[in-house]
């Protein structure tokens, strides 16, 4: 997968990109992430990116040309099947099924905008979706940019190990993730829960999965309301629930 960033703070992203677990992707070449300057594409001395807005009002808007004259050497670069995005808070709101969805192309061209936001006619010529990371405003869109090639990343197939699957299966199937302990097996008094010590590895994972809906039933009910428990899962949160009361 590439990621093709349109962004006035490149090293925002070399920097951010070389950690973790989109770091080692990059490194083994799972995924490439190459960034464009707006700057670059400009024609006047001071590089101009931005300008006041027509109607007049605070604040600046960047100007279309060099966003466009960037974009379009971005997807140029290689035929992919590729997606131009726009991050901003008008878009379509950002969870784990648009992740998975964004994660079908072979490459994305993202957007990252400063000041109040892009001239309105790019968004229409050269925008093919508008995805937010959430109901608040941020000064700029390279940390949506960032979130959004993180979490796709982390779904392509070679860029976490087959261990972390189940975790991740468990976001898919739309609940929140079980407790999780380590060592020490007593801290202030307080103990792990006796059947991860169990090496009982058929009860850990029913517990776990009673876990995951019980915390998902507690913390995020939102979330159940949006999928269909099987009765297996019924009665694990059922049990859940009664051993609440008790
Ligand atoms: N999820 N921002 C975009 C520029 C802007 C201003 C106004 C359109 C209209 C954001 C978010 C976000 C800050 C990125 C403003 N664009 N992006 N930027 N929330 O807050 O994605």
């Amino acid at each position: 997968m590439r990621f093709d960033v349109i962004t006035l703070f490149p090293d925002l992203f070399e920097q951010a990109a070389s950690m973790g677990v989109v770091g080692k992707a990059i490194a083994a070449d799972t995924i490439q992430l190459k960034t464009w300057n707006p700057r670059d594409f400009t024609q006047d001395v001071h590089r101009t990116v931005d300008d006041r807005p027509f109607g007049g009002g605070p604040g600046m808007v960047m100007k279309i040309e060099p966003l466009q004259k960037a974009i379009k050497s971005a997807v140029k670069v290689i035929d992919k099947p590729t997606k131009v995005i726009y991050l901003s808070p008008q878009g379509r709101k950002l969870d784990q099924q648009g992740v998975e969805y964004l994660a079908k192309f072979s490459r994305l061209v993202l957007l990252a905008g400063r000041y109040e936001g892009i001239d309105e006619r790019l968004l229409e010529a050269d925008i093919d979706e508008e995805w937010s990371i959430g109901d608040f405003v941020l000064s700029g869109g390279e940390l949506p940019a960032l979130v959004l090639i993180d979490a796709v990343s982390r779904t392509l197939p070679d860029v976490l190990g087959h261990k972390c699957s189940a975790v991740e299966d468990s976001f898919a199937e739309g609940l929140l993730d079980h407790p999780h302990y380590t060592r020490p097996d007593v801290f202030d008094g307080i103990s792990v829960p006796s059947v991860l010590l169990s090496g009982d590895h058929k009860k850990i994972a029913r517990w776990r999965e009673k876990q995951s809906l019980g915390k998902t039933w507690q913390k995020r009910p939102d979330l159940l309301e949006k999928i269909e428990l099987n009765e297996h899962q019924q009665s694990l949160l059922d049990e859940f629930i009664q051993e609440l009361n008790n």
